[in-house]
């Protein structure tokens, strides 16, 4: 589970190029799912990232402006026998200090009190607002309180700053820990794709699908889906985020599904495969997937160091346009479709994102005019497909549709690494090929 190493390590290159600035950098809350009912609890992704505890309500601060052994200050709820009969064990201040390497600890409610201390002798504050409404207010105060006090004390943090930009530069590049991670989540993650279509019969309805991919995540010691499993029978993949999940499925259909796991540690695998349910692609069927399994397959190609996430959508958007237009479901030349995003009722999202502690993980994809070199410890999903429906209107100039195409929605999406000199594939153990996928 968590590797103190690891996160000791963050903690040193984050404090470091905070500056002066003090950061404070809280938990997630417990979210009420009905009435006293929670969810159950999700670490804030940057917080674990630093800390590695698991708790609902604390609140870590980094000061690299105080001496070394004062700058890693952990607030958590304290041991109380009462409440952790109800919601299970607590570390408490103790714990803490001996499980987790922090300098200081102390228990949540003494914050109000300490925070000004802390604050003090920074140059500015890294607090992301507009996130934590139980903190803000006591930040905000705090930090005016400060100023108030600045033409006699001298020194007052004078600026605030999001600590994003910092925190998630080092979260979009995957250290070497990181990486046998997400190896791990994608690995899970394809094993249960494999194991799902080889379950899969006509007649089933979605749900045993979901319960048959979601129990060998369980299985497998992972906290379970990563998100919420997209088990989408026929039209149903015509719908990006489906999460009904109860149709039958039947014969001829084509079944897409879009889950991963999350570790215990969070690392997350995301994958999409698309397979016909009795084993055999109809004409249609097939020839929509061949476009996109080609328009992947390219745009994996494009995934190394020194090119950009836009280029690899790119990439795969003009194959995707391309055959769309050899078989007329597209018009035109494929520059200027592409121009007018006259194939947008077709394929309208992205090739990708950044995949890591998040599913869509952090990291900026552009800076300003510019795209972002991919870099190797990077990792970033492909995931073209086609969606064929009434559901959104045929652009103007664009052919309408024969019937024997709609309810076709297809996705195929892999987790992918950018390596030193090209890519690695996470997810391949999950067959995607027409030979594959046909029996
Ligand atoms: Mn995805």
């Amino acid at each position: 589970m968590a590797d103190s190493s690891a996160f000791r390590r963050r903690r040193d290159i984050f404090l470091s190029r905070l500056g002066a600035y003090a950061a404070i950098i809280p938990a997630a809350e417990l979210v009420t799912h009905h009435a006293d009912c929670e969810y159950p609890f999700r670490q804030n992704s940057d917080f674990w990232y630093l800390t590695g505890f698991d708790e609902p309500s604390a609140v870590a601060l980094f000061l690299p402006h105080k001496p070394k052994g004062e700058q890693y200050v952990l607030f958590v709820l304290p041991k109380e026998s009462a409440a952790e009969v109800w919601t299970g064990f607590r570390w408490g201040t103790k714990g803490v200090l001996d499980n987790f390497n922090v300098d200081i600890s102390h228990p949540l409610d003494a914050l109000p009190k300490l925070l000004p201390h802390y604050l003090e002798g920074a140059e500015g504050i890294a607090f992301r607002v507009g996130k934590h409404p139980h903190l803000e207010p006591l930040v905000l105060k705090t930090w005016s309180e400060h100023l108030q006090k600045l033409p006699r004390s001298g020194n007052a943090p004078l600026s605030l700053i999001a600590p994003c930009p910092i925190l998630h530069d080092l979260r979009l590049r995957k250290d070497d820990f990181e990486i046998d991670r997400m190896r791990i989540a994608s690995k899970i993650s394809a094993e249960g794709h494999q194991i799902v279509r080889e379950f899969a019969r006509p007649g089933m309805n979605e749900k045993d699908l979901q319960a048959q991919i979601e129990k060998y995540f369980l299985e497998k010691g992972t906290r379970g889906p990563a998100y919420g499993s997209i088990i989408a029978a026929g039209d149903n993949a015509c719908v990006l985020h489906y999460t009904a999940n109860n149709a039958l499925i039947r014969d001829g259909d084509l079944v897409l599904i879009d889950a991963g796991c999350s570790l215990e540690d969070y690392y997350n695998g995301d994958i999409t495969r698309t397979f016909p349910v009795n084993g055999k692609f109809s004409g249609e069927q097939k020839v929509l997937y061949e476009i996109i399994l080609r328009a992947q397959e390219a745009a994996i190609r494009c995934v190394h160091p020194g090119d950009n996430a836009e280029n690899v959508h790119l990439t795969a958007l003009k194959f995707l346009v391309e055959g769309l237009v050899d078989i007329g479901l597209l018009i035109g030349e494929v520059d200027s479709i592409i121009e007018q995003g006259a194939y947008s009722h077709l394929y309208m999202h992205r090739t990708g994102h950044w995949l890591g502690l998040d599913v869509h993980d952090v990291g900026a994809y552009r800076l300003g005019d510019f795209h972002l070199k991919l870099e190797p410890g990077m990792v970033l999903t492909v995931e073209p497909g086609i969606y064929i429906s009434d559901r959104l209107p045929v652009p103007k100039g664009q052919p309408e549709i024969d019937e024997r195409w709609k309810g076709i929605g297809i996705r195929i999406e892999d987790d992918v690494l950018v390596t030193k000199n090209s890519s690695e594939v996470l997810s391949d153990i999950a067959s995607k090929s027409l030979i594959d996928l046909e029996n």
